[in-house]
């Protein structure tokens, strides 16, 4: 009992110790981070709280059959209890035992397929979009919308090295060219792969999908937050697997008709460049002013 105590206090010292457990960031991973990325998609609401009720529910289960177990190590033992019972049925008690865990997995099971079908059902499309997924790069194409030679507008999305990456930029997972999607929108994102499988996700939207050659998956995510939104391909794919990242920004409505526009007009690279410079600008001045208001 003491040792397990004493495990206990070291394991507890451990966890809240370690100090600088950082809040979950909004569309990437942070260092010490102990929760689910923020979420920005009512898909991912969705699956933050369903997330937070299971834990709810798991932690009295596992501690109440923790202490179940040390009562009967203690209660039980040889030395306690010298003469066992030769009791070997009681109906009451398993007619508890089954049906409490009935009741519970029902509980669990109604907020998990209202979820289920909040992801599978998609809403009014505003955006399509198609992700292909290649050995070991994205390849994106936005079917509704054409460029100047009369092709839907259509890029690849290579991961930054090291060299290429700009201040603050996340390694293995900032992309040269950023898939663009305007806030409050709902987005269909089509998913497909040209060789073996990937998987395509960002997790502040809560949105994952296998992309599978040959068949089309299809998934909706619609962003209530602008920013910079992270993710990996997600299944197994080859020795480059760790290199073919998800990079989306989600920018005002008004910023994403420029990109749009500039995208048909003045070709990708042109667009990409200013709205890039757009946003970092934007990042600047709130970093200003968070520094003006602490002075
Ligand atoms: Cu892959």
């Amino acid at each position: 009992m003491r040792i397990l105590l004493a495990s206990l206090a070291v394991l507890l010292t451990a966890l809240t110790g370690a100090g600088a457990v950082a809040a979950a960031g909004l569309g990437r991973p942070e260092p010490w981070q102990m929760d689910l990325q923020q979420a920005a998609s009512p898909s991912a609401e969705g699956i933050a709280s369903f997330h937070t009720l299971l834990l709810w529910i798991i932690i009295p289960i596992a501690l109440f059959v923790l202490g179940l177990m040390i009562y009967v190590l203690v209660r039980f033992n040889e030395k306690a209890n010298p003469e066992p019972s030769t009791t070997t049925h009681h109906t009451m008690l398993e007619f508890v035992w089954t049906v409490v865990p009935i009741l519970i997995l029902v509980a669990i099971a109604i907020p998990s397929f209202r979820l289920l079908y909040l992801q599978r059902d998609i809403p009014e499309v505003d955006l399509t979009i198609k992700a292909t997924g290649n050995q070991w790069y994205w390849s994106y194409e936005y079917p509704e919308h054409k460029n100047a030679a009369g092709e839907a507008i259509s890029f690849d999305a290579v991961m930054k090295t090291k060299d290429e990456l700009k201040d603050g930029e996340p390694y293995l997972l900032a992309a040269d060219t950023p898939v663009v999607v305007p806030l409050n929108a709902v987005v269909k994102v089509i998913v497909t792969a040209s060789d073996v499988l990937h998987a395509w996700t960002i997790p502040s939207f809560g949105a994952k999908i296998d992309a599978v050659p040959g068949r089309l998956n299809e998934i909706w995510f619609k962003a209530e937050k602008e920013g910079i939104y992270y993710g990996q391909c997600s299944e197994l794919c080859g020795k480059d697997h760790a290199y073919m990242p998800i990079e989306v920004r989600v920018v005002s409505e008004a910023d994403y008709k420029k990109w749009l526009e500039e995208t048909k007009t003045a070709g990708l690279d042109t667009a990409v460049k200013n709205l890039i410079a757009k946003m970092d600008a934007k990042t600047a001045t709130r970093k200003i002013a968070k520094l003006k208001s602490k002075n």
